[in-house]
């Protein structure tokens, strides 16, 4: 059997992502950078293995799947451990984790897109405060989320942590995250304590931030 191919970018949150749960698990896996900025992923081979034309995708053995979420899932239930912390078996950990991907997804990451594409493909220079609100708004439910808790899902970090952090740690290039002292606290806990963050996730994220930067100082 030939490794898992896992193609993406650092630049990427949702690539990270499969790169941090890759590291957190200690496994093999094979790595094709895509050049996201000049549109390796709208290549005819690359719309052939995903015509959503996103990363990451994963390729297990011809096996082709997109969407991060469902990458790490399918990952930690193939390649982790029996009953997998960052994925456990319990119903309701496993529930409350999913939770956290479709937050990410479906509030975290879209609303952090809509602000992005404008920047990256159609030449916008400022960040406007309509799209701003909309995830500023999401920071305060993670808020509330934390609480007192260390982790998003029980007492050691899961796919929850990984997904979310690795679209969290780059709003900072859009407003300051001091009005959410328990989020501050969280990612500093993922900075310290998630395997591979300072390799894989911090280079990429910083790529991520200068690259907005600049943009809007154009
Ligand atoms: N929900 C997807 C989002 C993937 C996504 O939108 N990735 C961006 C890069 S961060 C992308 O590929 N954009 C190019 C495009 O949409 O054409 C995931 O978690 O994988």
């Amino acid at each position: 059997m030939a490794l898992p191919i896992i193609y993406g970018t650092g630049l990427s949150p949702p690539s990270r992502a499969v790169y941090l749960t890759v590291k957190a698990m200690g496994i093999d896996v094979k790595y094709e950078e895509v050049d996201l900025l000049n549109d390796a992923h709208l290549k005819e081979d690359f719309v052939k293995m995903n015509p959503q034309h996103t990363i990451p995708i994963l390729d297990d053995n011809g096996f082709i799947l997109s969407d991060s979420h469902a990458i790490i899932t399918y990952l930690v239930d193939k390649y982790g451990k029996d009953d997998d912390p960052l994925y456990p078996k319990d119903l309701q950990k496993r529930a409350l984790i999913n939770k956290y991907l479709h937050f990410e997804n479906g509030c975290l990451f879209s609303h952090m897109k809509a602000i992005c594409v404008p920047i990256y493909w159609e030449g916008v220079t400022e960040l406007c405060e309509k799209r701003l609100k909309p995830l500023k708004n999401c920071v305060g439910f993670l808020e509330k989320f934390l609480g007192d808790r260390d982790w998003l899902v029980g007492d050691s970090y899961t796919l929850a942590d990984i997904s979310v952090v690795t679209a969290i740690c780059g709003f900072p290039v859009f407003f300051s995250l001091d009005e959410f002292p328990k989020v501050k606290a969280w990612l500093k806990r993922c900075e310290t304590h998630l395997p591979g963050y300072a390799t894989v996730n911090t280079p990429g994220n910083d790529i991520f931030m200068d690259s907005i930067r600049t943009r809007l100082h154009n």
